[in-house]
């Protein structure tokens, strides 16, 4: 532990909250812990904002050494029950040694590669770190704590190339992408381990999930970021260069991230007792029910600042597909596709059916797709 605060690019981290794994050994304090992979990520840090609300327990953040500040998420926290560790999904060393030294009653792994986009660019580390390093952290759980509860990170893109909607729990693994495909790997190594050695460990379905921590890479973020400086130009009459986005005919299902925590907090604590059960947890699938082109949240972005506009598209190709603003009756271009954000292979659709989630886990979704989009842009306008 260095004990420095390093500055990188104005922004400061206080290494000397990050704990080697032996110092965060002493702070279990016999209380019940929980360790949070990815803490730093969008689900991570609203588990841990959940976690310090709902429970006494102690959190464990696993942190990744980066060059650059990327605390952002969690800066806020101020508990001291919350401690950041050491962490690295893609040193198996690391995994063991949480595990071990911790002894962790719940294990929540959030981290991953988790962006669709690159992983096609980086398809063996997309392995290594979403499929490899979950085999790490079940080989962990069963030599150094065997009831610890693990929470695997799944997704609906495992389903990708759809045979039906709304996809529920039966719906086959068909994946699209290197990511889809790491997934559901995850998901096939979770299920032999429970299945071999009893323990409880599950991932959920968990279709696309977004808000105010969402990185500016997904499509929804960088439409909310991207309206809200346009609309600002528009009011000071600056000039502005156009949003450019890939497939806009691809259809999601979109929720609010806070609203899927409480669901992962609940699939951890099945009353596997209850007959229901059959003495072992259950997989869900998370989703709103609803599913949304991204032309649709584009407008509605735009809505969000007073703005309507129609897309246009005389030649009857996406890639000349456009969308204007009316100002004052004269069509300002606001957006435009560049083919550079296609992908080698699309899920063009997916809404899912979260009705057992609902009836078995009692799990409710508060946040409607206009109420996202809404707290979105307005975040990003402040
Ligand atoms: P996110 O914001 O991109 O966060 C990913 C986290 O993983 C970051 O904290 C990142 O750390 C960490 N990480 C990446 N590589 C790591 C490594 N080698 N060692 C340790 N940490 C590492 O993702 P999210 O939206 O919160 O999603 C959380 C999880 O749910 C992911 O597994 C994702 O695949 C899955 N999921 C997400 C959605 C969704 O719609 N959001 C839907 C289904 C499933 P840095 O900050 O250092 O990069
Ligand atoms: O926002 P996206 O990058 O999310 P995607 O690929 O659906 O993945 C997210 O949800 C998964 C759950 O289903 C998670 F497992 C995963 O970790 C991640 O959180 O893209 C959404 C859609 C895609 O069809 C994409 O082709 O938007 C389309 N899109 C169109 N233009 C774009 C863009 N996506 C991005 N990122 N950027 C564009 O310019």
């Amino acid at each position: 532990m260095s004990g420095l605060t390093e500055t990188y690019y104005g922004k400061k981290i206080d290494t000397a909250n990050i704990l080697n794994i032996d110092d965060a050994a002493k702070k279990t304090n016999n209380k019940k812990t929980v360790v949070i992979t990815g803490v730093t990520g969008q689900d991570g840090s609203l588990m841990a904002d959940y976690l310090l609300k709902e429970t006494d327990y102690i959190i464990f953040g696993g942190v990744r050494r980066l060059s650059v500040y990327n605390h952002d998420n969690i800066k806020h926290i101020n508990s001291d029950r919350f401690h950041l560790i050491n962490f690295d999904l893609t040193d198996s060393h690391s995994i063991a040694r949480t595990v071990e030294a911790l002894k962790p009653d719940y294990f929540i792994n959030f981290a991953a590669q988790s962006f669709v986009a690159s992983s096609w660019d980086f398809a063996r580390q997309t392995w290594q770190t979403n499929s490899t390093a979950v085999l790490d952290i079940l080989e962990a759980i069963r030599l150094y704590k065997p009831t610890c509860r693990l929470y695997q990170a799944g997704s609906s893109e495992e389903f990708g190339n759809v045979l039906y909607s709304p996809q529920d729990e039966n719906h086959p693994l068909r994946p699209r992408s290197p990511y889809g495909a790491s997934k559901a790997a995850a998901r096939q190594l979770i299920k032999v381990y429970r299945e071999s050695y009893n323990l409880y460990a599950i991932q959920g379905w968990l279709f696309n999930h977004e808000g105010v921590r969402r990185g500016e890479e997904f499509v929804t973020r960088k439409i909310t970021k991207k309206v809200a400086s346009i609309c600002r130009a528009i009011q000071k009459n600056e000039p502005f260069k156009p949003l450019e986005l890939g497939n806009i005919d691809a259809k999601r299902d979109w929720s609010d991230a806070e609203d899927f925590v409480d669901g992962v907090w609940r699939m951890l604590n099945q009353d596997t007792f209850n007959p229901a059960y059959s003495g072992t947890p259950k997989e869900y699938v998370f989703s709103s029910c609803e599913t949304h082109t991204i032309r649709e949240f584009v407008i509605q972005a735009f809505n969000v600042c007073g703005l309507t506009g129609l897309w246009d598209n005389a030649s009857g190709k996406l890639e000349n597909e456009k969308y204007y603003v009316l100002i004052n009756n004269n069509p300002i271009l606001v957006v435009q596709i560049n083919p550079a954000f296609y992908r080698p292979a699309e899920v063009d659709l997916l809404l899912g059916d979260s009705t057992l989630a609902q009836k078995e886990l009692g799990w409710r979704r508060r946040t409607t797709f206009e109420q996202l989009v809404e707290k979105m842009v307005q975040h990003d306008l402040a």
